[in-house]
């Protein structure tokens, strides 16, 4: 499968993974020293699934986004500032920094938009797959959610009608195996990729720490979304390394040694070591990467620092009343 791959291609999926865990770590910090106001939930150990899922798609294609989005808003191509801008409530953010971490959308980069309703987005994203065919476009859309919105009835009435409908959009939970403190094997009973046969959809189970099989699958879902065949849902096992949000150690419900095991599977590791022993590509080119990502990033810090916070009277602009 590699060698359908371009070696740009793979070195820009390791750069989107690179962006995404540096962003997080830089945003654990701001929200320590006090600069991200409300909340903020680190994707940090998810990457390979986002990156993975939007390298599948095409220009037009859209992204549809939860509370945990950071890393999603990253792959679509999404500019850190805008991002951190957002995230400290600054004039340049993508919502012009209304929304904040989990309320933030970019049309231009085609994240429709993002709710911390849990399940929320799922029927939301039908909505806009429901316009596209509505359009007679060719995009698709893609929809990330968590394991415990799966157990949303929003979840089984949403699949249930983009199957009926053969709506183009992918539906793409991200099972960290923890939904706040409850594991998914306490909330469950199933393999969440199996609920596909029960609306008549293919499920997909892709390996959430590995990047090219992330791809993989998500490449099969988008073109069938394409053709016109309807919609796909994907699960992607994954592990998130931080708490449920920033201010959780999340230790009070795992063990520091599960979190441990799973980052021996880290999917940017795993990535730098796969691309660098098939000689895919040099460990030079790769430290490169991680030096221009860091340098943008650290740029992109300082422009969001200094940009002021929106004006005033942007507040009744918005409200629909
Ligand atoms: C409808 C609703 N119920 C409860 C919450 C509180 N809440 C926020 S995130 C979350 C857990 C979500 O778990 P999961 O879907 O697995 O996503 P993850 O946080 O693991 O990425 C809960 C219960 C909420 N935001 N919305
Ligand atoms: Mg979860």
């Amino acid at each position: 499968m590699t060698a359908a791959i371009s070696k740009t291609s793979l070195l820009s999926l390791y750069e989107t993974m690179v962006r995404q865990r540096m962003l997080e770590e830089e945003v654990v910090e701001l929200f320590k020293q006090g600069l991200i106001p409300g909340l903020a939930h680190p994707y940090i150990g998810q990457e390979a699934v986002a990156a993975g899922v939007c390298a599948a798609l095409g220009e037009g294609d859209l992204v549809v986004s939860n509370h945990r989005g950071h890393g999603h808003s990253v792959a679509k191509g999404v500019p850190e500032r805008a991002i951190l801008s957002e995230l400290m409530g600054k004039d340049a953010g993508m919502c012009l920094g209304l929304g904040g971490s989990m309320h933030s959308t970019d049309l231009q980069a085609g994240v429709v938009f993002s709710t911390a309703i849990v399940g929320g987005g799922i029927p939301l994203a039908v909505g806009v797959a429901l316009a596209l065919q509505m359009d007679k476009k060719t995009n698709c859309v893609v929809c990330f959610f968590g394991d415990g919105a799966t157990n949303t009835g929003a979840f089984h009435e949403a699949l249930n009608l983009a199957a009926v409908w053969k709506l183009p959009v992918v539906f793409v939970c991200e099972n960290n195996h923890y939904a706040v403190s409850v594991p998914v094997s306490k909330s469950t009973s199933a393999s969440i990729a199996q609920r596909g046969q029960a609306y008549g959809i293919p499920g997909l189970s892709a390996d959430g720490m590995n990047v090219l099989d992330v791809y993989e699958a998500a490449s099969q879902a988008v073109s069938r979304a394409k053709k016109g065949e309807g919609p796909t849902l994907m699960e992607c096992e994954t592990y998130r390394y931080k708490g449920h949000g920033v201010y959780d150690t999340g230790l009070d419900y795992r063990t520091q040694q599960e979190v441990d095991d799973w980052m021996k599977r880290d999917p940017i590791q795993a990535f730098e070591r796969k691309l660098t022993t098939e000689n895919l590509a040099t460990v030079e080119e790769l430290d490169a990467i991680r030096s221009k990502v860091k340098s943008r990033l650290a740029e992109a810090v300082a422009f969001a620092k200094d940009r002021p916070y929106p004006p005033d009277d942007l507040l009744a602009k918005f409200v629909w009343a």
